[in-house]
């Protein structure tokens, strides 16, 4: 667990996740803020819900429970519209079971290519209540994989606005300009540095 003491003064948000990625990418928006991320490892609950803003919630409620401290946590998923929004808040387990190679077989030879990933922070305190912040990415399921950057199903996803690259072919940076985490956390940055 990280130490509370070896931060610098100001802001700081404790983040319960147990994927870097994420904690990477975090990080360097909140940075924009001003507001130090604080990684904390704690395993909390998920539960399988069809929401993902209800599994986001049940999460932080329960690292709250644990931890006593005011803590975000952040569910997100990949919506793709030929498959009905599969795979969605079954994400995780998607990608570890047939992984990216396998939706890209489950979109063989299909033309409408749309997706989503939709983005939920979810944050509480001992104090305060809870509170979602949503955030969403248009972008297209590419043919094939390309790049090397990222996690998860970046390497198969092209957002609207820089259409000719996955995520997976973006610096940190640049997925942050456009995601669906990023655009989640900025709401959440706001409220918190006015609020804190
Ligand atoms: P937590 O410990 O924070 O829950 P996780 O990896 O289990 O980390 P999620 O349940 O929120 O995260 O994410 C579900 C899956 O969706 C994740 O494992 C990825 O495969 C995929 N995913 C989510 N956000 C993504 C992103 O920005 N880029 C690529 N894939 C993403």
């Amino acid at each position: 667990m990280t130490r509370v003491s070896s931060f610098p003064k100001g802001r700081v948000a404790f983040f319960v996740t147990g994927n870097i990625h994420k904690f990477k990418e975090a990080r360097h928006v909140l940075a924009e803020y001003k507001v130090a991320t604080a990684l904390l490892r704690v395993k909390a609950s998920e539960i399988q819900d069809d929401d993902i803003e209800n599994i986001a919630k049940a999460s932080v409620r329960d690292a709250v429970e644990r931890c006593r401290l005011p803590i975000f946590v952040e569910d997100a998923g990949l919506f793709i519209d030929a498959l009905n929004g599969f795979p969605g808040p079954y994400s995780s387990y998607v990608y570890r079971t047939i992984g990216t190679k396998g939706i890209l077989k489950l979109m063989k030879e299909v033309e409408k290519r749309d997706a989503y990933f939709h983005s939920v922070i979810a944050f509480c305190s001992p104090k305060e209540s809870l509170r979602c912040f949503h955030g969403k990415v248009k972008g297209k399921i590419s043919q094939e994989e390309r790049g090397n950057s990222g996690f998860g199903f970046d390497p198969i996803f092209k957002p609207s606005d820089s259409p000719n690259r996955t995520f997976a072919e973006m610096t940190t940076e640049e997925k942050n300009k456009f995601s669906h985490r990023a655009q989640a956390l900025r709401k959440f940055a706001e409220w918190y540095t006015s609020t804190f």
